[in-house]
């Protein structure tokens, strides 16, 4: 039975590359709040972090952010009271919300959790 052992082999090996490529290791590794906004490593996103990925969009510091700064998805996703831009209040409505203790800082505890993209729908 030469074949069953082949069969086998190639099955193991499928299973391994699954495990090793992170198909079990929960949604495809998930980007987290540290990964996108964490800029000095410390796994956790200060106002000031989050603030600065604002800046960073807002290309022309007009205060507000439009569709040609960014991606209309993301924009229909924050813009709440639906003038088309975002502004620094609903760019950081997301962290105020996520701030569960109010120190100014989302901790990986209080990150909101992306399971492989998609998040909350509205
Ligand atoms: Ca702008
Ligand atoms: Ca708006
Ligand atoms: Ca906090």
């Amino acid at each position: 039975m030469k074949s069953f052992k082949t069969i086998l082999v190639i099955f193991v090996i499928a299973v391994l590359s699954l495990y090793t490529s992170g198909a079990f290791a929960g949604g495809g590794g998930g980007r987290s709040w540290a990964d996108r906004y964490d800029g000095d490593g410390d796994g956790k996103v200060s106002k000031a972090e989050f603030m600065a990925s604002f800046t960073d969009r807002d290309a022309n510091g007009d205060k507000s952010i439009t569709v040609d700064e960014w991606n209309e998805r993301n924009i229909t996703r924050s813009d709440t009271d639906g003038d088309g831009k975002v502004s620094v209040d609903e760019f950081m409505a997301p962290f105020i919300a996520a701030d569960a203790n109010k120190d100014g800082v989302v901790d990986s505890g209080e990150a909101p959790q992306r399971g492989g993209g998609g998040g909350k729908k509205r």
